[in-house]
């Protein structure tokens, strides 16, 4: 008797479990709907816009604060390499950016490569994002810095190292066009290569 109404309790608890999760898993599911249901159109798209103008913002701050180092010392924060006599081609890692940016932990001057000491570009830490990589920002890794666009690459750059006062700039199909600028920077875009100029973000 006693086994009997044992497995009964049993029995009541198993069904009052099952009809918890069941309700459970209801809610949840109606939450998920909900959720996207509420995604305001264009949200997506929004994201993509601002990556793009985050990305613009980025690019147009290096620029400048390449052309402030240049006013300050009357030489550019990298040394030109030999490129045929044309202008050189550089990236948002270490060798750049430590001449621009202050370690984060101050322990000027002996990591930061900046004579007088002076800042020049600041922005915010870079976030992890897809892939692994890290995104929007500068990263630091111990005494190394560098910069990252939104979609976790490096900046592209020309600096007018031959002293013409021009600068060749790429474009699609490899066609290139000469402008009256001394330093030109682009960000790859979302797809990452830096050329494919339709989704490409550039300073000129
Ligand atoms: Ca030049
Ligand atoms: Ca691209």
């Amino acid at each position: 008797m006693r086994d009997e109404s044992e497995a009964k309790r049993m029995s009541s608890d198993g069904s009052s479990r099952i009809r918890w999760l069941s309700k459970f898993f209801g809610w949840a599911l109606a939450f998920i709907l909900l959720a996207l249901v509420s995604i305001p159109p264009g949200f997506l798209s929004r994201c993509h816009l601002n990556n793009r103008s985050r990305a613009k913002n980025q690019a147009f701050g290096l620029k400048h604060a390449i052309l402030a180092y240049f006013t300050e010392y009357r030489r550019y924060p990298v040394e030109p390499r030999e490129n045929n006599g044309g202008d050189t081609h550089f990236i948002s890692d270490n060798a750049l950016m430590q001449k621009l940016c202050p370690p984060p932990n101050q322990t000027r001057p002996s990591t930061f490569d900046s004579p007088r000491e002076i800042c020049f570009f600041d922005d915010d830490h870079a976030r992890p994002i897809e892939g692994g990589k890290f995104g929007g920002g500068l990263r630091h890794s111990g005494a190394a810095v560098e910069l990252f666009d939104p979609w976790g690459n490096y900046f592209h750059i020309i600096i007018d190292t031959n002293n013409n006062d021009r600068i060749s700039i790429p474009a699609a199909n490899g066609r290139h066009t000469e402008i009256r600028q001394t330093t030109i920077v682009w960000s790859a875009g979302p797809d990452g290569d830096p050329n494919t100029w339709d989704d490409n973000i550039n300073t000129w």
